[in-house]
This record gives C-alpha cells, sequence and structure tokens, in this order.
C-alpha cells in the first residue's frame, strides 16, 4: 500500500504541481482533497505549458485515475472548461472523477467573495476572488450544495433557488449592490449537469479499495500550511486544510493509510495577498527573486510577494504535516547571489520565538534572525545530481535538512519535468 501526499510548507507556489506532475509517473490514483480554483499548478512538458486550477497536476498522466475528491469545492464551469483545454491538446479525459460529496462553488459565491473584499477596505483578505470562502463557509452552515445533489436537479433546484433569495437581500440590503438572476444560473446548470454527473462516484470507496489493493495513490495538496485554516496567519489563510491531516477529511482515507508525507520547500519566501510576511524583502533583491523566479499569480497574475527562505514557517510545516520527506524547488532562482540569508527564528520585542506565534499581530511585529551563507554563480539547472551543485548550494540544502531533521529527497532546478536532482 502507498499512501503519498505532496503539500505545500510555505504559502503556497512551492512548485507543487512540477512536483506532483513528476511524481505521478508511476501512481495508479491521484487525489485532490481541499480547496478549488483558487490554486494555479503550473506543469511544463517539453516547453508546453499547462496551468491547471481544479484538476488535479497528476492530470497529464492519462493512464492514472484522476479524482476531486470531497473536500475540495468545485465550480463546475471552471472545471468544464478545463477539461475543454485538456481536451484541444489532444487527450480523451476520460481518467477525471468527481467526488459526489464535494461541495458546488455557486455564482453567488464568486459574487459574494468579490463583493466581501470590495467593502473590506483594508481589512480585505487578498483572496483569488474565486469564490472559495464564502462556499466552504456556507459548507460550514449546512448552507451548501453538493455534486449529488445535480443527479436530482429538482433537488438541486430548490436549494439553489432558496440560498440564492436570501444571498440576494444580503447583496442588495447590507451591500447595496445588485442582485444575481436566479433563472438565468439554474439554467446554466441545466446546461451542464449531465456531462458533470457523468463523472461523479462515491470517492471513499474507491479511494480505499485502491489503498487496500495495494495501488500508489497520490494525494495532491493545493496552497499551504501557512495559509491553513487552523494554523496559519488567521485570518489572511484559505478556507481549508492543505495539510496532511486534511487528506483524512478531504479524501476519506485513515491516517494509518499515509505512507509519505512530501512537503514542497521553496529555497525562498513568496506571498500572494495580504497578511504578516517576516523576511518579505520590499527591495531590489526582492524585485530580482520575482522577475527571476517568475513570481506572479498562476491564477490571478498578482505579482508574489518575495523574500529570504524562513525555516521557523518550514519547521512549523514539518511539525503540522510530519513531513518525511523535503522536496527542495526554485534554487537556480539563487544563482548569481553573493551573500543568501535564512531566517531561523523571530524577535518579538526583545524576545526570541523558535515558533510560529499564533496571534497575526505578533507576527506582523516580529523581525527575523537571520543566519547568512555565501551564495555561487553557477547555473544549476542543466545539473542532474547531487554530485554535480556547487559546494555553497551543497551547503544551503544541508542546513535546511540539519535544522528541519527531514531529509531533502528530491531537488527541483528548472520548471520542466525533467529538471530535477534525486538525493540518494
Ligand atoms: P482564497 O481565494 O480565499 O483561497 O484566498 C485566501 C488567501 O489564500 C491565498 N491563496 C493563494 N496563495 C498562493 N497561491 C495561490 N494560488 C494562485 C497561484 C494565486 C494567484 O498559484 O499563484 O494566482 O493569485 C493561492 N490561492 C489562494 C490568497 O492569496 C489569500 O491570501
Ligand atoms: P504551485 O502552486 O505550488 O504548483 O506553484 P506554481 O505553479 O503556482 O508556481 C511555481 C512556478 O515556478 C511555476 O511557474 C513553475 O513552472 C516554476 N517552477 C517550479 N519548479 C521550478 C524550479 O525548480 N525552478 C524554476 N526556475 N522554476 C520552477
Ligand atoms: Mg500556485
Amino acid at each position: 500500500m502507498s499512501g503519498r501526499v505532496v503539500v505545500g510548507t510555505q504559502w503556497g507556489d512551492e512548485g507543487k504541481g512540477k512536483i506532483v506532475d513528476v511524481l505521478s509517473e508511476h501512481a495508479d490514483t491521484i487525489v485532490r482533497f481541499q480547496g478549488g480554483n483558487n490554486a494555479g499548478h503550473t506543469v511544463i512538458v517539453n516547453g508546453e505549458k499547462f496551468i491547471l486550477h481544479l484538476l488535479p497536476s497528476g492530470v497529464l498522466h492519462e493512464n492514472a485515475s484522476c479524482i476531486i475528491g470531497p473536500g475540495v469545492v468545485v465550480d463546475p464551469f471552471v472545471l468544464l472548461e478545463e477539461i475543454a483545454v485538456l481536451k484541444k491538446k489532444g487527450m480523451k479525459c476520460d481518467h477525471i472523477r468527481i467526488s459526489d460529496r464535494a461541495h458546488i462553488i455557486m455564482p453567488y459565491h464568486v459574487y459574494q467573495d468579490e463583493l466581501q473584499e470590495k467593502h473590506s477596505g483594508e481589512h480585505k483578505i487578498g483572496t483569488t476572488k474565486r469564490g472559495i470562502g464564502p462556499c466552504y463557509a456556507d459548507k460550514f452552515a449546512r448552507n451548501g450544495i453538493r455534486m449529488c445533489d445535480l443527479r436530482h436537479f429538482s433537488v438541486f433546484e430548490e436549494k439553489a433557488r432558496r440560498f440564492l433569495a436570501e444571498k440576494n437581500r444580503l447583496f442588495t440590503e447590507i451591500y447595496g449592490e445588485e442582485a444575481m438572476d436566479c433563472d438565468k444560473m439554474i439554467n446554466d446548470f441545466r446546461a451542464i449537469r449531465e456531462e458533470i454527473v457523468s463523472r461523479l462516484i462515491e470517492s471513499v470507496s474507491v479511494v480505499n479499495r485502491d489503498l487496500d489493493e495495494g495501488k500508489d495513490v497520490l494525494f495532491e495538496g493545493a496552497q499551504a500550511a501557512m495559509l491553513d485554516i487552523n494554523y496559519g496567519t488567521y485570518p489572511y489563510v484559505t478556507s481549508s486544510s492543505p495539510t496532511s491531516a486534511g487528506v483524512c477529511t478531504g479524501a476519506g482515507v485513515a491516517p494509518s493509510k499515509i505512507t509519505q508525507v512530501i512537503g514542497v520547500v521553496k529555497a525562498y519566501s513568496t506571498r500572494v495577498g495580504e497578511g504578516p510576511f517576516v523576511t518579505e524583502l520590499s527591495d531590489a533583491v526582492g524585485e530580482q527573486i520575482r522577475q527571476v523566479g517568475g513570481e506572479f499569480g498562476a491564477t490571478t497574475g498578482r505579482p508574489r510577494r518575495c523574500g529570504w527562505l524562513d525555516l521557523n514557517v518550514v519547521k512549523h510545516a514539518c511539525i503540522i504535516n510530519g513531513l518525511t520527506d523535503i522536496v527542495l524547488t526554485k534554487i537556480d532562482v539563487l544563482s548569481g547571489m553573493k551573500q543568501l540569508k535564512i531566517c531561523v527564528a523571530y524577535e518579538i520585542d526583545g524576545e526570541r520565538y523558535d515558533h510560529v506565534p499564533s496571534s497575526m499581530e505578533d507576527v506582523a511585529r516580529a523581525t527575523p534572525i537571520y543566519e547568512e551563507l555565501e551564495g555561487w554563480s553557477e547555473d544549476l539547472s542543466q545539473m542532474t545530481s547531487f554530485e554535480e551543485l556547487p559546494l555553497n548550494a551543497k551547503k544551503y540544502i544541508r542546513f535546511i535538512e540539519d535544522f528541519t531533521g527531514v531529509r531533502v529527497s528530491m531537488i527541483s532546478v528548472g520548471p520542466d519535468r525533467r529538471n530535477n536532482i534525486y538525493v540518494h
């Protein structure tokens, strides 16, 4: 039995999509377990770029089964668009399945997300405006609509009309904005219902049967530890659990079935959206990282905030995920920098913190305690073995291993599927 999990350890965009694509080569089943189309996962195969939002990043391997799990929130219109793009590129896409327990992101969730951000002024979260927060909020308030409701359109229609009537009061009376057209919404869903329903499965039995039969099942996380609803910089987080624990609730799989937890660590830090970021660089170095690393949102195109590697954050992620392995990405981006800094702890009001404080206000006041390391100038992107790496790059990697106590088992040195170094 092999239940492997891939998660982000920082604020997302560590390169999980690329890593999942590589690890999916031998996977039988790939499962997304949380988040929605807020995710932007870039996979590059022979120079061709795919940006996936809802589909698991293993989707390009058509011999594996790809499942959008119960914990995901699904905008069905976006999903069908993504499938259409892959079909245009010649894929059949028969391997894509959706859990019938997954919640539907309704058009009113997207509108609500937009309005909440617009009317929050300085308190806005900087969401992707894809309706993620409102959809999860309705799920937990037990006002959600699930995929299985689409099987009986009258059930779906009754709920959709009732919930939109309530939302329209919010949109018009509280926000003073336009109401949404209910008939149009229902008709739009009627048009896509059949195609969606044909892909629905009861995924818990399928995924657990695959695990019990000894198949290789890969669970793909979106976003990352610092965006976790419980353990991130609340409220500047997403509304799901992008951690290994999220696999249990979001895929219906017991903790005992998880055999490996792979944390993707980017060699520096980025964040998109609002919220505290202790090692942020608002100077030329930050700009250099953004340009060389191509740090722009894969979903919204927003410039990502950039900074030095924060191992206080990565250690937090190691603990809450129980990481067995680290995959280090984008170390090639640091080539040419004379001096590199790694944050090992925070200082707040003269006191040292070796953990990430719970209060967002404390994190916002924290200053980083850095270790300085020498840089290297070589281009790493064509290197294929650990031995080939410059001594200072090796030292950078060993520093991460020693600090976290977790082995770095793979190093990504470029965006293409082939740009990897396996560490034995
Ligand atoms: P949301 O939309 O409710 O999940 O937003 C809440 C916070 O979560 C952050 N978030 C992300 N951070 C990094 N990458 C994400 N995916 C895209 C990408 C983002 C983009 O791959 O680049 O294109 O802008 C992602 N999704 C959510 C978000 O910025 C908020 O801070
Ligand atoms: P994800 O959300 O974690 O899947 O990451 P994104 O796809 O949003 O952002 C990662 C970006 O870095 C994408 O543009 C990838 O193509 C690119 N990328 C991934 N790994 C590497 C790497 O090792 N080196 C470089 N230079 N780029 C990488
Ligand atoms: Mg991304």
